[in-house]
């Protein structure tokens, strides 16, 4: 009998938030309490290779060339068996992931990794899903998993139905819309962030007196998106989403304890963001789970802007993205 090769190889961008997600409503099946829109990333990527085998015993998974162990394979674990849900048997696999970025550092490593994870897990097995499909497994891994699925301009939908069935992302525009748009990520530190994603909004649902109101904003910071992208207005996407991350972040800082993202190398940068504006170079900042600051600007600032941020020491590196496209398998397998 001829063995089929149970193995597959995906390439998955990772996406920057503009209107955030922040809290879900059941952690489960990973359901938000709102909706969010990002753009899915071109230089940020992770690339995994997943093999099914009934000769394995175990999970294997190495992530950039260390074997995890502990919580992280738990996580990849899960989602695996979750991916072999309607399968007669139950296989083990091994699995290498490869991000051309440091990951937990709020340059959402889960979602790109989740991704990819899901897409070569899923091909792996034989099965062909459509994006929707892909997406809603992706979610169940990680929430911002779900909209590194599509390429370009994605909008994840937070869906009503209590089985998660309409929880899913959808594309409001393609990668090849704007290219124009950019996004200079600053990298300030390359710790590991000592609050996760996942902890930080559980606690920000329970503790912050504020989060209520986030969420009365959310319905109409989409819209508006929504909009600035359509029409590629740069000056309404970049208010919106620096006022959008401002607010959760000051969710997070008024939870109990506090949660603070930010070092004091990110306040440097947004204040000379600021600075830059009052000067006359139209840009804005976003921020997520991590002290990283991602300054949004037109291609004709770029190097204005570049060499501005570089001259500031407390940058240790800075990476230059633009709207990327959707996940991908590839031919070439990292084992
Ligand atoms: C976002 N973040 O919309 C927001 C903004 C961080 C700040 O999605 O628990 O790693 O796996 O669903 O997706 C990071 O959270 O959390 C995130 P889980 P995830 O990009």
């Amino acid at each position: 009998m001829v063995m089929m090769l149970m193995k597959a190889t995906a390439i998955a961008n990772s996406n920057i938030a503009l209107v955030k997600y922040w809290g879900k409503r059941n952690s489960d099946l990973m359901l938000p309490h709102n909706s969010s829109v990002s753009m899915t990333l071109d230089n940020l990527n992770t690339m995994t290779t997943v093999e099914f085998s009934e000769n394995f015993s175990e999970y294997e998974l190495k992530i950039n060339g260390k074997t995890a162990k502990g919580e992280e394979l738990k996580r990849v674990a899960t989602h695996l068996d979750l991916l072999q849900d309607s399968s007669p048997q139950k296989r083990f696999a091994k699995i290498m992931s490869e991000s051309n970025f440091p990951k937990k550092a709020g340059l959402a490593s889960s979602a790109s990794g989740f991704a990819a994870l899901t897409l070569a897990g899923t091909k792996a097995l034989g099965q062909n899903l459509t994006l929707k499909e892909l997406s809603i497994l992706s979610r169940r891994g990680s929430g911002s998993a779900s909209r590194s699925i599509l390429g370009g301009f994605v909008e994840w939908i937070k869906g009503s139905l209590l089985d998660g069935s309409d929880s899913h992302a959808i594309q409001i525009e393609e990668e090849g819309h704007w290219p124009e748009l950019s996004m200079i990520v600053t990298i300030i530190s390359t710790e590991e962030k000592k609050v996760s994603s996942r902890a930080g909004m559980s606690q920000t649902v329970k503790t912050s007196p504020f989060y209520d109101a986030w969420l009365d904003t959310i319905e109409s910071d989409v819209e508006k998106m929504k909009q600035a992208i359509t029409k590629k207005n740069f000056t309404l996407l970049g208010k919106i989403a620096e006022n959008n991350a401002l607010k959760m972040h000051a969710t997070m800082h008024t939870t109990i304890p506090p949660i603070l993202y930010w070092e004091s190398g990110s306040l440097s940068i947004m204040k000379e963001v600021l600075k830059l504006r009052e000067e006359g170079t139209e840009c804005y900042f976003t921020m997520d789970a991590g002290p990283q600051v991602k300054i949004l600007c037109q291609q004709k600032d770029l190097e204005t802007i570049k060499s501005r941020v570089t001259e500031l020491d407390l940058v240790k590196d800075i990476i230059i993205c633009h709207p990327g496209g959707e996940a991908r398998l590839i031919e070439d397998h990292l084992f």
